[in-house]
């Protein structure tokens, strides 16, 4: 498998290198907001801080914290610090309820991106002679529009599917002969799934990598995807808040996720506390760029958790990994004062024979109590005839669970596909607790 390296400089450079870019960026952007995103300057002036104090790269501790509602309340435009005429690409978060978070790009911005992604592409072996779908969506979300011009930087060509239509992908990525999928990874077994039901024997496509982000997913996952498609799974991440998809992403020896450090500073946080934690230790992931210009973010709280390790990689790049998500901080259910992530429940899941690769978890409130009833598809519909294996396997599911999570869950076993696949991000979890 090649992994071709995009930018050497960058991507090779001595961490003394890296620091120095960091430092430079970091006063750059501090310079920006303060003299032209108000709010952010205001948060400045309350902590003490102006950016003559910025003087070594540690004092980043100094600076105050963004988090997603400073962008929801400065709906849309309030934090740009480029006036609308410069501004040629707006996107937006995807959250499903309210205001969307709104993010706008300059030229520069765009390039960067693209450089990034071009980035991101190489590195999961994806170059000239690829034939790339896209089946991200494309509009408001990053993925579409991201991977899509960054794969053409490569020279790949590029299939602008965009999401769902499963029968047309599956046609084209025959008739195409596509070499790469692009899409998030539940999308991607769905993909698989369909394939199977439709006769279409993808050991025999050309298919042999996908690029896979968006949402957290977990290394069983990886395996099923891999197996059903018949390729080599790769996962990126990224966030509209900060970018979009292109911050960092894997290499094919698959050993965390090389950061793009020469443009973020990336910390990681005791989420409770705040406290700044060392390489090596499970936390919150904060970004700071060091030259967007339309929407810079200094030290944004992204919820998702993570460990950075700043060893080089064996495939020769130099920058930080991040090790693959594990979820987010309000992702975490909290169960009878226990803390249940469903990337935890999906890793059980997926080493059980007989069922199949979709789950979701309902949270209900009875009694006062919380109570999580797991439903998994079963893999084979005849087995909800045979009662007694069904029983059996309930039970198994529902011990293996307690093994891991010390949470008793009531499991329902469903119908083989029974569950709602998006062509976007999976809903894996319905809390109850707030209905009346
Ligand atoms: O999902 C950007 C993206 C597009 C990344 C395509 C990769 C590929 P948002 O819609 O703003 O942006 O959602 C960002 O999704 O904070 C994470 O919680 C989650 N996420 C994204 N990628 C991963 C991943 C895009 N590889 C939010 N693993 C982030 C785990 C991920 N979670």
């Amino acid at each position: 498998m090649k992994s071709l390296i995009w930018d050497e400089e960058h991507e090779c450079a001595s961490r003394e290198q890296i620091e120095k870019w960091q430092l430079e960026g970091l006063k750059r952007t501090v310079n920006r907001m303060w003299l032209r995103v108000a709010p952010y300057r205001a948060k400045m002036e309350a902590a003490g801080i102006v950016p003559e104090k910025i003087k070594v790269l540690s004092d980043l501790q100094y600076l105050p914290f963004m988090v997603k509602d400073d962008l929801r309340q400065a709906y849309p435009f309030g934090l740009f610090a480029e006036p609308q005429e410069n501004v040629v690409r707006l996107h937006a978060s995807s959250g499903t309820t309210g205001k969307p978070i709104v993010v706008g790009y300059t030229q520069n911005d765009l390039n960067m991106w693209t450089d990034l992604v071009a980035r991101m592409v190489t590195q999961a072996s994806v170059g000239k002679g690829d034939t790339a779908q896209v089946a991200f969506g494309y509009g408001l979300f990053t993925g579409g529009f991201g991977l899509h011009y960054g794969l053409e930087r490569v020279g790949a060509t590029v299939i602008p599917i965009s999401g769902g239509n499963t029968e047309k992908q599956l046609m084209l990525m025959q008739d195409f002969g596509t070499t790469a999928l692009i899409a998030t990874p539940s999308y991607a077994l769905y993909l698989g799934e369909q394939a199977e039901q439709m006769g279409f024997d993808l050991s025999k496509s050309k298919l042999r990598v996908g690029l896979f982000g968006g949402e957290p997913w977990t290394d069983e996952m990886r395996g099923q995807i891999e197996k059903k498609l018949h390729i080599l799974a790769t996962d990126n991440y990224g966030l509209s808040e900060v970018l979009g998809c292109g911050i960092a992403g894997e290499c094919p020896l698959a050993l965390g996720h090389h950061i793009a450090e020469d443009h973020f500073i990336v910390e990681t946080i005791n989420s409770s506390t705040g406290e700044i934690l060392e390489p090596g230790n499970e936390g919150e992931l904060v970004f700071t760029s060091l030259d967007k210009e339309c929407c810079p973010v200094i030290r944004f709280r992204t919820k998702d958790i993570s460990v950075i390790d700043q060893s080089p990689c064996a495939c020769g790049r130099t920058t930080a990994r991040m090790k693959k998500v594990t979820g987010r901080v309000d992702d975490m259910l909290i169960i009878r004062g226990v803390n249940v992530f469903p990337s935890q429940v999906e890793a059980v899941l997926l080493t059980i024979p007989g069922i199949g690769s979709q789950y979701q978890l309902h949270v209900y409130r009875r009694n006062y109590l919380d109570e999580l009833e797991v439903h998994v598809e079963l893999s084979d519909s005849s087995l909800l005839d045979r009662y007694s294996e069904l029983e059996d396997l309930a039970r198994l599911i529902e011990n293996k669970l307690y093994t891991v999570l010390s949470v008793h869950c009531k499991i329902r076993l469903v119908e083989p596909l029974s569950i709602e696949r998006t062509p976007g991000k999976a809903k894996r979890v319905v809390d109850h607790r707030k209905e009346k």
